[in-house]
């Protein structure tokens, strides 16, 4: 077993049996086979084996490795490959002889998830959803589920830009704070992201008493549904901050590594756009944002700053008192005010602003009036002074409704997880 001490650099020989089994964050491979006159080698950072990378389709006498997105950057070298060997193509991958003993050198990349070792088995994802939703309020999931839910999210969140770009009709979620039962209240009424897109806008942890089984859940569902389902980090997706206000503690509770998530979230989108009209982001504006490309080259794997553009992203609230900006009463960021949401409207031509980031006593408002489109939106129930919770429901040219809930009662809980069970796992 490889543990995290000697991870740097290992050149390490795996069978095919081995890889099947296994999942592991490598740098570069390089294939050999005596039998066949063949050597090359991919480099590739990041990439997570034990999911789509590699999928492994056993035959009575041969594997097809096929290769898939994870191997997008390489596909030149892959090409070179391909022409190098004698191997049978087939699916848009290849496949071999078991007796052909190829071989899979890896380097374990230098700075690897720090929890991926041992090595972590590849699961079936509707088994893993299947135990989330099963095991809410107790022990969620085995910390090598955790570990291989982890690195297989991390790979899709990779891949995705710092500002997503996407399409509507969707439905958006506000902070939902460990509020589980808020979240499946939404995939009971809405579907999962099979039937209905959706698109949340952070603060998944802290407060709320199951930020475990929603980031699992979440997880696991942008595995199954990457193209369906988008995750942008809140001020709560920080390890300064989720490990004081409740995340850390439940993470050792239930005997999760806390560092393993905080990892994926330091690789989380930032905002979104929908239809190139609404603009998402967790907390607002910055002063410090004149082109969108600040955000665009943003460097991920990133902590969240203690100030600055990225840290105002997602730390800074509306202010209907001033017109542009002005000092906050969180200990960092600003306000702006609805002059700096007008002058921002016109000038990258956006017609709709959506942020989450304050509890609001209807689950959602708008700070500005009806007359500028700017809405908070905040979708965890009873979170302050019995708040109600909201998502928001957009429809392909970007007219929206609110869906706007109580917190549930001990029998919806119930009926809400079953629902979900029987309509999408049974
Ligand atoms: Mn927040």
């Amino acid at each position: 077993m490889i543990t995290e001490t000697n991870l740097s650099n290992i050149f390490w020989r795996i069978n095919v049996d081995e890889l099947v089994q296994n999942g592991v964050l490598v740098k570069n491979i390089i294939f050999k086979s005596q039998n066949y006159n063949l050597e090359a080698q991919i480099q590739a950072e990041s990439i997570v084996f034990g999911l789509r990378c590699l999928k492994i389709l056993k035959k009575p006498s041969n594997i097809i490795l096929s290769i898939s997105e994870g191997f997008d950057n390489s596909r030149q070298i892959i090409g070179v490959f391909r022409s190098l060997n004698q191997i049978l193509y087939a699916n848009g991958g290849f496949c071999y002889e078991k007796e052909s003993n190829l071989l899979f050198s890896i380097t374990i990349a230098e700075f690897p998830l720090s929890n991926i070792g041992p090595l972590t088995k590849a699961y079936d994802v509707d088994t893993v959803i299947r135990i989330i939703l099963k095991n809410a309020n107790a022990k969620t999931i085995s910390k090598d589920k955790q570990s291989w839910l982890c690195s297989a999210a991390y790979s899709f969140f990779e891949k995705e830009s710092v500002i997503l770009r996407l399409k509507a009709p969707i439905t958006v979620v506000g902070d939902l704070h460990g509020n589980f039962y808020d979240l499946l209240r939404i995939f009971s009424v809405f579907g999962f992201p099979d039937r209905n897109n959706y698109l949340f806008l952070g603060d998944y942890v802290d407060r709320g008493e199951n930020s475990v089984d929603i980031i699992c859940l979440l997880f696991a569902l942008k595995i199954k549904y990457p193209n369906n389902i988008y995750l942008i980090r809140g001020n709560h997706e920080s390890r300064i901050i989720n490990r004081d206000y409740g995340f850390k503690a439940e993470c050792k509770q239930k005997g999760l590594c806390f560092s393993n998530f905080n990892e994926v979230f330091d690789m989380l989108p930032i905002a979104a756009i929908i239809n190139e009209k609404a603009f998402c982001v967790h907390g607002g504006l910055s002063p410090a944002l004149t082109r969108l490309d600040q955000i665009e080259s943003f460097e991920r794997p990133s902590d969240i700053p203690m100030e600055g553009l990225f840290n105002d992203l997602l730390w800074s609230d509306p202010n209907c008192r001033i017109a542009h900006y002005g000092p906050s009463n969180r200990d960092t960021s600003v306000t702006y005010g609805k002059c700096v949401v007008q002058d921002f409207f016109s000038k990258f031509g956006f017609e709709l602003f959506i942020r989450a980031h304050e509890s609001v006593s209807n689950g959602y408002e708008f700070p500005f009036g009806h007359e500028i489109q700017f809405v908070t939106l905040f979708s965890a129930s009873n979170y302050f002074n019995q708040n109600l919770g909201s998502v928001m429901v957009l429809d392909q040219s970007l007219q929206y409704s609110f869906f706007t809930y109580d917190s549930p009662t001990e029998l919806e809980k119930i009926q809400f997880r079953d629902n979900i069970i029987k309509t999408n796992l049974l």
